[in-house]
Parts: C-alpha cells; sequence; structure tokens
C-alpha cells in the first residue's frame, strides 16, 4: 500500500500487501490470470493490487478440492465443528481489522463492516453445535424384520459465489455450514472485493495448516464471469449456492441444472414496510430510516417500498423526511456517518440512471434525488412519492430510494406488497393480533421473511434466509437449511431371513 494510502496499515494485520495472489489453490497462493486493482469508493483510489485466477488456476484447485474431500468428509462431524469453532475464535481475534477492511472495500459504515464479521461469528458457534446434530431419523418398516432408517452424507464440493455488498458474512451462512456438513468449499468472491476474500481465506487457511489438514478443503478464487461460469458448470459441483441479481440467478440456474446440479439462490428482494393505522410510528420511522439508508440501500434486504395507511400517511412522512435530513453522509470509517458511498462508479451511474425513470414514470421527490458533488460514489437518500403500478416500482434499484405509496385496507396493503415479481422480506407495524395472525399467515405477505415491527432487514443467522418468487427460493444460515448441504440416504436393513415386499405384493 503506497504512501498516498495512509490510513490503510491496518491491512498489514490481516495478511495483505500492496500486491496480492488472488487464489487459494491446492493450499498455496497462487495468481496467473488478470492483475485488478482494488478501489477504496470514498474517492476512487487504488487501495491494493490483486492478481485473479486464469482457468489453469481453477482447474488446479478443483482437481486438489475433490482429493482433498475424501479426507474431509471421513472426519467425524463434531471434529469438524471442532474446525469451524476454531475458524470462529481467529474471526474474534480479528474482528476489528476484517470489519475495517468491509467497510474499506465495500463502502458499508463500520458497525456495519464490524457487524457483517460477527455475523460469521455467530454462524460458526450455530455451526459448531449443528455438528453433533446432523440426526437423520429412524422410520417404522412395515415389513417384519426390517427396519428404515434416514443417512444424510456429505455432497463433496458445495461451490459458493458470493456478492459485493456482503462480501464476506455470505460465505460464512455457507460455509460454516457446508464445512461441518463434510463438504469442502469453493468460493468466488464478488471481483470488486478481492482484498475481502483473500484476508477471509487467509483466516480459514491457518487453521487448517494448523490442524494438518489438507488447504484445498477450503479452496478460493479471485476472478469474475469466466471463473464464476466454470463453476455453475462444473460436474464436480453438486451445489451451487449464488447471491447476486434475479437476471444472473436465473443463467446461473440454468447452467447448474443443465448439468443436473442443484442450486441455492439468493436473488433480488423489493422489501415492503407497511404501517397500520394503529403502529408505533417512532418505533415504524427508525426502522424504515435503517432499512432504506442502512449499507446505502444496498442490502437484499433494504426496504424500497413504504406503505402507509392514509390515516397515518401525513404523521410518518414529515417525521421521516425529518430523520432523513438528520443523516450525515461521509466516509464510511469515520464515527457519526450514516451513510457511506455506493460501491463503485457503475453504482452511481445506474442511480442518476433510475433517478430519471423514476421521473419519467410519474415519481414526485420528497427529498434527494441526485448524486453528491464531492469524490467518490455519494448520493442522496431519497424518498419518492409514486404509485404502486409505475414500472420502476418492481424492480430493484440498487441504492437509497425508497418508494412511499398510500393505502386504506389490509387487505389492500397486502396486495401491494405481494404485487411484485420478488418475494424476500417484508415487516408490518401493527399491534392487533388479529393482522399479525393474518399477516404471517396464507393469505399475508407471499414472502420469505414475514416480519413485524422490525425492519426488513438485519435477519440474525439462527432463522432460514432467502426469498420466494424471483428472490430464487433458497434458504441459507439458520434452522434447517443444513439439509440442502447433504444428501438424502433412505435405507431399508432386512435383518431377517425372508422377503416379503412392500404393499403386500406377492411375486412368484
Ligand atoms: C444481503 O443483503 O445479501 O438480513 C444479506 C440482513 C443481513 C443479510 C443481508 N443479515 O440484512
Amino acid at each position: 500500500m503506497g504512501s498516498a494510502n495512509k490510513g490503510y496499515e491496518f491491512l498489514s494485520e490481516i495478511g495483505l500487501s500492496s500486491k496480492n495472489l488472488g487464489n487459494y489453490v491446492g493450499g498455496k497462493w497462487k495468481g496467473n490470470g488478470p492483475v485488478v486493482s482494488t478501489q477504496n469508493p470514498v474517492n476512487n483510489q487504488q487501495i491494493a493490487e490483486v492478481v485473479e485466477a486464469s482457468i489453469e488456476d481453477y482447474e488446479e484447485g478443483l482437481k486438489a478440492c475433490a482429493e482433498a474431500g475424501k479426507t474431509w468428509m471421513q472426519v467425524p462431524a463434531p471434529k469438524r465443528g471442532e474446525i469451524v469453532r476454531q475458524i470462529g475464535d481467529a474471526l474474534r481475534a480479528k474482528l476489528d481489522p476484517l470489519g475495517r477492511l468491509v467497510s474499506l472495500e465495500m463502502g458499508k459504515i463500520l458497525a456495519e463492516g464490524i457487524g457483517e464479521v460477527q455475523e460469521i461469528i455467530d454462524m460458526c458457534d450455530f455451526a459448531v453445535g449443528l455438528s453433533r446434530q446432523l440426526n437423520g431419523s429412524v422410520i417404522p418398516s412395515e415389513r417384519p424384520n426390517h427396519m428404515m432408517l434416514e443417512m444424510w452424507n456429505p455432497l463433496g464440493i458445495v461451490g459458493v459465489i458470493t456478492a459485493f455488498n456482503f462480501p464476506c458474512a455470505v460465505l460464512g451462512w455457507n460455509a460454516c455450514i457446508a464445512l461441518v456438513c463434510g463438504n469442502c468449499v469453493v468460493w468466488k468472491g464478488a471481483p470488486t472485493t478481492p482484498l475481502i476474500t483473500i484476508a477471509m481465506t487467509k483466516l480459514v487457511a491457518e487453521v487448517l495448516e494448523k490442524n494438518n489438514l489438507p488447504g484445498a478443503i477450503f479452496t478460493a478464487f479471485c476472478g469474475g464471469s469466466e471463473i464464476g461460469q466454470a463453476i455453475a458448470k462444473d460436474t464436480r459441483i453438486p451445489l451451487v449456492s449464488f447471491t447476486g441479481s434475479s437476471k444472473v440467478g436465473l443463467e446461473v440456474q440454468q447452467t447448474v441444472n443443465a448439468r443436473s446440479g442443484k442450486t441455492l439462490l439468493e436473488l433480488s428482494g423489493n422489501n415492503a414496510i407497511i404501517v397500520m393505522d394503529d403502529a408505533d410510528i417512532q418505533l415504524a420511522v427508525r426502522s424504515v430510516l435503517f432499512a432504506a439508508v442502512g449499507t446505502a440501500g444496498q442490502r437484499c434486504t433494504t426496504c424500497r417500498r413504504l406503505l402507509l395507511h392514509e390515516s397515518v400517511y401525513e404523521k410518518v412522512l414529515p417525521q421521516l423526511l425529518d430523520s432523513y435530513k438528520q443523516v450525515k453522509i461521509g466516509d464510511p470509517l469515520e464515527k457519526g456517518t450514516l451513510l457511506g458511498p455506493l460501491h463503485t462508479p457503475e453504482s452511481k451511474k445506474n442511480f442518476e440512471k433510475g433517478i430519471e425513470i423514476i421521473k419519467s414514470q410519474g415519481g414526485k421527490m420528497l427529498t434527494g434525488g441526485k448524486s453528491v458533488e464531492r469524490e467518490g460514489n455519494f448520493v442522496e437518500p431519497t424518498i419518492v412519492e409514486i404509485s404502486p403500478d409505475a414500472g420502476c416500482v418492481k424492480e430493484e434499484l440498487f441504492g437509497p430510494v425508497l418508494y412511499v405509496m398510500r393505502f386504506k385496507t389490509f387487505e389492500e396493503a397486502v396486495a401491494i406488497n405481494n404485487s411484485v415479481p420478488q418475494g424476500l422480506s417484508s415487516s408490518i407495524f401493527t399491534r392487533r393480533p388479529e393482522t399479525i395472525f393474518k399477516w404471517i399467515g396464507p393469505l399475508g405477505s407471499d414472502c420469505g421473511i414475514v416480519n413485524v415491527n422490525i425492519p426488513t432487514n438485519g435477519a440474525e443467522i439462527g432463522g432460514a434466509f432467502g426469498g420466494e418468487k424471483a428472490t430464487g427460493g433458497g434458504r441459507e444460515a439458520g434452522s434447517d437449511s443444513w439439509k440442502q448441504y447433504m444428501r438424502r440416504s433412505t435405507c431399508t436393513v432386512n435383518y431377517g431371513n425372508e422377503l416379503p415386499l412392500a404393499q403386500g405384493i406377492n411375486f412368484g
């Protein structure tokens, strides 16, 4: 890191330098692909250089990974849990510099950067417990002297392709579970957050090395769509977990399905908050602020639509506009900043283009709507009054843009909530038990995440995370998501000397 980049000294604490090999292949750091530069979204200046993977690096990595898989699946699950426990401890020791790096390279504010690393630590704890609970079941057989049972076995290799907005937590959701389930992991991080990919991998690699395990159990690449496509096409990878846009996710799904592989998809969201007539307005306003402005609107769980009951419309809006005025825009590493930059200059251009489209479709800017006149990718937090039927409302614009609209009845609000192609997260503000249970029931929200009196974002890892419809249907992190990382064998054992057949069939 050059002298121009003062303040980046902490990067050496997590094994980074001014030029980094970006690929962990067969337990060694390599790079024969293009040299890329990674930038600070605050000023678009270079932080460091990274050498990405060539297709040959990929091939070498996958061979080693497949070989290492034979060792790893035979390690007893609770022992695999012990390795994940050590990864959690290593993360605890580096929580601050890693969180700082997330903030520096991605652009989210420090509290959220640290929160993201904490999310992986939580996942490690969850996975350690899980490593003693990968239980199958015993099923009564209809035949005498027969027993049926379910065995859960590892899949082999799990491919994980992650996005820039959660450059390491989403790896954590997948990798912690995949590892305790007995799988090797092949990770491709986002092309614009390679330092995070490298720092995370270094930490995992050290734990594997300390325990005399093959480094190839965790294989990682920095690179773009060429490596992503190689993963999607690779028959050695039975499960590909992909996080990104609905458009690219669909392509990944088709490629993986065409070779009979499985996918786990976390795609676009278009999340609404509904504020009912009996809502606690203050609670709602604070929640909307975090959900719509947090991470500069670049979470898949960001609130993009605010549905206000006609009786609270005039109460909520002024309070919300007032809180938007107090949002401090600035360097995400500086104390007090609430809104950092968008991730790249392209993100900023997309925001500007998006605003033009919104205006052309009848959107009325209540606040914001412009990029900020300064270096870097800063834009204003924006609130737009618009009809729920406008075309732009159906799409995910990845920035701090909130559409606000009015409704009369609960049924109308649910219909608007469910009227978009995406189905990730949703939340209602009310105190009425009847409304709460209708909201979470069959005629309520059609999303994967259905909240009450909290924001749409900031999910805990203990639940299954994911959404329906164009969001892709995947469920990651907690609950019983682990089952997707294993194959289920239904085993019927005959311990007698006769051969009774099921369904009472007498065959000769
Ligand atoms: C994402 O934006 O891809 O619920 C993940 C949340 C976070 C994860 C977001 N725990 O907002």
